[in-house]
């Protein structure tokens, strides 16, 4: 007798676009559900817009019953940016891997985190250029085999791993909020996404969550090996846990800097 099981899916999702078109074991999917989730418990749905980047973030562009817009590779901030200035009332949230944060958007993150512009940015790391074939990222871990790095990532020959929530917690004016959290604990994770959310809904400044997600297809991972990877070898080098939270003064000489886009 065939059991029919009802998928839990978050309302906002788009559920004639499901299955979706991530690969097996791929985390974005893990993401994009706690960033549903997260989006229902807020009840934003309906002043919400969604930005995708290129990479196989792009295959978010159908996911959810939000106005959605895809943009260049690297330029989904200031996209959404521009569109929280015009419809300030509107949440807007950019959607990345991390070559799109750390490589060819590094500048725009750098920028609207000195802003502390009114923006919930989620950046997926997978530690390679997944939609390109797996080659080095700027995440990837040192010894790291990617198309590129066959021997593994020469951290001496091409710099240590990005560390982007560290980095804009760093810049980042009072009112931020930072966090990273992983698809091994989407509990976890859906409440930083939620706090994200709710900074730039009460206009406190910019909110920034990476998510530490898997990539099988171009790890050549099998479902143990693969879990290992994120849980063991990317948690020790990442860190899970806030980095900034809006009502806790940054350490150094960061300025009050009133967030854009109100
Ligand atoms: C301006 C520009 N440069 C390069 C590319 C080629 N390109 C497409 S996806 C990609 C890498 C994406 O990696 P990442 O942002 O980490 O996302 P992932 O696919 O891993 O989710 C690159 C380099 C492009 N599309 N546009
Ligand atoms: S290539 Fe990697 S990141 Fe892209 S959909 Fe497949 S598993 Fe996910």
């Amino acid at each position: 007798m065939a059991i029919a099981v009802q998928p839990q899916m978050p309302r906002v999702w788009r559920l004639e676009t499901k299955p979706h078109k991530f690969c097996p074991g791929c985390g974005h999917g893990i993401v994009l559900k706690a960033l549903g989730e997260a989006i229902d418990a807020l009840g934003i749905q309906e002043r919400t817009i969604f930005g995708c980047d290129i990479g196989c973030s792009l295959l978010s562009w159908d996911f959810f019953n939000l106005d959605t817009v895809q943009t260049h590779h690297g330029r989904t901030t200031p996209v959404l940016v521009g569109i929280k200035r015009a419809r300030p009332e509107l949440v807007v949230v950019s959607y990345m891997g991390d070559g799109g944060a750390y490589a060819i958007g590094a500048q725009h993150l750098v920028s609207s985190a000195a802003r502390n512009d009114l923006v919930t940015i989620i950046v997926v790391n997978n530690t390679v250029y997944a939609m390109t074939g797996g080659q080095m990222a700027p995440t990837t871990l040192p010894g790291q085999k990617t198309e590129t790095t066959p021997y593994g990532r020469d951290a001496g020959l091409t710099g240590r791993p990005i560390l982007g929530p560290e980095l804009v917690a760093a810049i980042a004016p009072p009112g931020a909020y930072v966090a990273r959290g992983s698809i091994a604990n989407i509990v976890q994770l859906k409440n930083f996404i939620q706090k994200g959310l709710q900074n730039q809904v009460e206009g406190r400044g910019i909110a920034f969550i990476e998510a530490l997600s898997s990539c099988p297809t171009n790890w050549h991972t099998n479902a143990a090996a693969t879990w290992r990877f994120v849980e063991e070898e990317m948690t020790a080098y990442f860190p899970i846990g806030e980095f900034r939270t809006p009502d806790e003064k940054p350490s150094g000489r960061l300025r009050e800097v009133p967030p854009r886009g109100l």
